[in-house]
Formats: C-alpha cells, structure tokens, sequence
C-alpha cells in the first residue's frame, strides 16, 4: 500500500466516503487510489464547487466530506466556499496535492506558500512529511473536522508522500466527537431571567435550529411566554408545518432594530447578540437597543439539546407541549412575477421533506416568512457573505440526501460565480432544481449603494451593478452543461415549472424572468 491508498483507506475507515475533487499532476497517486470502491469521488470544475458541495454535505450529515485541491492555485480557488463553510460551522477535510519534497527546492513554477494560503481559513494544518505517517495524519484530520463545531482540516499532500510505500501503518484510536454540557450556574441565571416574565427573545443558531434542540426549545417558549428568533443567515433550520416556528431577525439595520425594540432580555443559544452585516456612516453596528442584557445560555461548543432538558427542569416545564406551526395552505398565485408572488409560488410547490438553499438575495430577502407554512423542509443560507455558495452547497446536499429535491434559489450575480455546478449536478443526477432570479442586475448593491450615502450612481457605478450587456443567456448555460431549462414571465408558469421539475428525476434550471 502507498501513502495515497494508506490516506484513502483512513479515509474511509473513518467515515469520510465522498472526495469533491479537481485533480492535477501532483495528485495522479491519489486518483488511483480512489480507486478504492468505499470512497465516492465527484469531480468539480472549480475548486469553489467542490468546498461548497463539501459544505453543502456536511449541513445534511453532520460529518465532514473531503476534497482534493491541486497546490496552492486550486486551494485559493476553493477559498471563498471555504470561508462559509467555517462560517457555518461546517467540518471538512481538504487534501491540498503538493510538489515532491526533493522538487521544491527548485522552485518549479507552482509552489506557492499553501501552509500561508491555508492557515486563516484552517483550524488545523499539517503537512505530510511520510508515507507511513499518513493514516495517522489523515485520522487527526477526520477527527478535528468531525469536532463540534465542525472544523476546516487541511492536509497538505508532497507528491513523495502519496507515491511512497506507507508500510505498516498505525493510525490513532477513534474519537467520537461529544458537544460540552452546558454550564448549570448558565441555565439557573437564565431560568431566573425566564421567570421574571420581562420580554426575552431566545435567538437559536447553529444546531440549535432543529431535532430536540429546537422542540425543546418551543416547549421553553410556551411555559414561559418567550419568543424564539434566528439571526438572519443560519446553518441550516427545519421549519414548515409541524415544526417549532423561529421568526428571522430582518436583514436591514432600521428594522431589525425595530424587531428587536422591546425586548429587555436576549438569550444566545450556539450563536452571539445579533450585529449588522456591514457597517453604514449612519447606523449602529449592534442591533439590539441600549440598556437590553444579553444572557449566553448555550456556547458553541456546548449541546444546546441537553441545555434546553436542564432549562425545562429547572423551570418545572418539562411536561409543556410545544407551540408548533400550522399548515398554510397557499393557492398557486397567478399574474406578475414579484417578490411576493414567488415566495407564494414557493410556498404552494415545495414538497414535503424538500431541502431549499438560498441566495436569492433581493427577490427572496423580505418574502421568506410567507413559506412558513409550507410542507416540513429544510431551509440552508450562506453564512460567509461570500456569493457562490448556492449552486454548490446544492450539489453536495443533493449528494448527501439522493431522496430528497433541493430547491436551489440564486440571484443570477451569484449564480455566475460557480455555476459549474450544474454539470456536477448533470453527471451525478441530482435532483436539483435550480431558480436563478434573472434581474440582470446586482440589484442589492443598487439599494446599497443609496444605504451607504454614496448619493446617486453616475453612469460608470451603474455600469459596475448591472448585468446588461450581453445578457446572460441562462436556457443556453444549462443546456451547455446537460441541464434541462425552462424560462418563466408569470407566477403561474413559476409555479407550473417548479411542480413538473419534482416529477422527473435529475437536475432542472428556471430561469425566473424578472
Ligand atoms: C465573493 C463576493 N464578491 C462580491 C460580493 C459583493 N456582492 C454582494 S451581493 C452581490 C450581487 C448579487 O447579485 P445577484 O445574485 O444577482 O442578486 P441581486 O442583488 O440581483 O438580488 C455582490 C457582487 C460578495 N458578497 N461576495
């Protein structure tokens, strides 16, 4: 066994069976070795596909996927989908192929400084310096990706340590990963907080926003009168009918601080006090309003679950039912294609159990709340900031949840940054339906723009927001790719489009015409 086949099967020893891959000619080794039949590999054609669908499989499993980089480029590539995977707490193993030790004393044209490149975006980095010490360096990875919160594990691969005989090799024992108990003094201060009746809202995040962490927190809720909310962007929140509904603190500064006005009391569950996305010459950067307390009750380490039993014990509401959401049921809307229109289409069409990641930015930022009584799903945002999260956190969750449709929402500013998604998504059979909101413009940066004070675009700033000329031709880019299309003008036809793409299997494109 070489160093490669050594590192795949630990790989897959350790429950790490998926490799996002876009190889080169320091990871010839290495393909070989995935080989291997336990280890599924998918090729990406951009690094930024294949970090995000590794994202985008750790949100629906709770376990780290790998993928494999080519030298410093192909990692820089990956960097951004990187940086909102670590934004959302996302564990993932990154193996980064890298010129043989004896060649890099030579400067040969692709060395760069990849333990550089990796470290900011990393919690931990490691460079193999032996074949035989590789399963060992490849367990440490999977366990630290595997820690919660998930963590960005970054192994570094020398061509001579993938190509050379690993020999007897030994890896460390098994670590089964476990969330801290909270701390007792925590729960009793905010159980005493609860009790006083001053309005609270308790803002759950990361796992905290689904299973038995988020029903009992519904039963908190309902004992004591306190409101559940979300920050604006969160990992990943099962919502729709029969689930604990959570209100979203509202995106824009002015209101979300009218939200947030009246409550005297904020209790943060696995996430921190709400701040404003970006900072403006005119507006606060913290949200919540003076003279409100905020009471960290559960630590991002911490199991948010087991926080929630010890609160209800110490209220005495252990027995409470939770207040759970009802099912709305909306007719599919007709006439003109608007914000609202399609947040109705949306909550008419998407199936029980569907999977939905958005980025819709503009078209779907204020209109979400109208699908909180559509069928049980799962609702995934990006977390980083950084656009070209949608198209590949979809592939990976398509990957990772084969009988579940994943509705993917995408401005079409987004959509152009790793729409190589869609030949991934055409080469597995994914059952992916992808909305790209055609506005031909970067429409947020157009309100941003008059937000920040930077008075009326001129002619050269406009030019810099809009997509116009040419317009992207979006029926084209998918039949390109091996992507059914279909262009939409009306709701009805919206509507009409997003139902018939659930009965084939396989990738479909909308093009929402706006
Ligand atoms: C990597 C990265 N580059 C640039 C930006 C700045 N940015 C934020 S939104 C946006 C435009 C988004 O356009 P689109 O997806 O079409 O949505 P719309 O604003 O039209 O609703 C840009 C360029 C960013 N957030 N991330």
């Amino acid at each position: 066994m070489n160093g490669a086949e050594s590192l795949v099967a630990t790989l897959v020893d350790r429950g790490v069976d998926i490799c996002f891959a876009n190889p080169g000619t320091s990871e010839m080794h290495f393909l070989a070795a995935l080989e291997n039949p336990r280890m599924r590999s998918v090729l990406c054609l951009f690094e930024g596909v294949a970090t995000g669908a590794a994202d985008g499989w750790y949100r629906m499993k709770d376990s780290p996927a790998s993928t494999l980089l080519h030298l410093g480029p192909g990692l820089a590539n990956g960097l951004a989908n990187i940086h909102n995977a670590k934004r959302a707490s996302s564990g993932m193993v990154n193996i980064i192929g890298e010129h043989s030790t004896s060649h890099l004393k030579y400067d040969p044209p692709l060395t760069s400084d990849i333990e550089g490149l990796a470290r900011p975006l990393s919690h931990w980095v490691r460079r193999a310096d032996s074949a035989s010490a590789i399963a060992w360096d490849a367990a440490q990875a999977v366990a630290r990706a595997s820690e919660h919160p998930g963590q960005i594990a970054t192994l570094i691969l020398p061509g001579n340590t993938s190509w050379e005989e690993a020999g007897a090799t030994i890896a460390p024992p098994v670590e089964h990963a476990t969330r801290k108990t909270p701390d007792a003094a925590r729960i009793e201060h905010v159980a005493r907080v609860l009790r006083s009746g001053e309005p609270t809202l308790i803002i759950l995040g990361n796992k905290a926003t689904r299973g038995r962490a988020l029903e009992r927190a519904g039963r908190v809720a309902a004992a004591t009168g306190a409101r559940l909310g979300s920050q604006f962007f969160t990992a990943r929140i099962e919502r729709g009918a029969g689930r604990v509904p959570i209100e979203r603190i509202p995106y824009a500064v002015a209101p979300a601080r009218a939200f947030l006005k009246d409550f005297r009391h904020i209790v943060t569950v696995e996430t921190k006090e709400p701040v404003a996305f970006f900072s403006y010459p005119d507006k606060p950067s913290l949200l919540k309003p003076e003279g409100t307390l905020v009471h960290p009750l559960v630590e991002s380490d911490e199991d948010s679950a087991l926080a929630f039993e010890m609160l209800l014990e110490a209220l005495g509401a252990a027995a409470t039912a939770p207040m759970l959401q009802p099912r709305v049921q909306t007719p599919a809307p007709s006439g003109a294609l608007n914000p609202v229109s399609i947040a109705h289409a949306l909550a008419a069409a998407l199936p029980e159990d569907c999977i939905v990641v958005d980025e819709s930015l503009t078209t779907g930022r204020e209109t979400m709340g109208y699908t909180m009584g559509a069928a049980p799903h799962d609702l995934i945002n990006n977390m980083g900031g950084s656009i070209g999260y949608a198209t590949p956190v979809a592939t990976g969750a398509a990957l990772a949840c084969p009988d579940r449709r994943v509705f993917c929402m995408v401005g079409d500013g987004s959509a152009m940054y790793t729409i190589q998604s869609l030949w991934t998504q055409a080469r597995e059979g994914l059952n992916i339906t992808t909305i790209v909101f055609a506005n031909n413009s970067y429409a947020i940066l157009k309100a941003e723009y008059a937000n920040m004070g930077a008075g009326t675009p001129g002619e050269r700033a406009l030019a810099m927001i809009d997509l116009e000329r040419p317009r992207i031709d979006w029926q084209a880019m998918a039949k390109s790719m091996g992507v059914p299309a279909v262009a939409v003008d009306t709701a009805e036809a919206f509507y009409r489009a997003m139902a018939d793409s659930v009965r084939e299997p396989g990738p479909r494109l909308i093009e929402v015409r706006l």
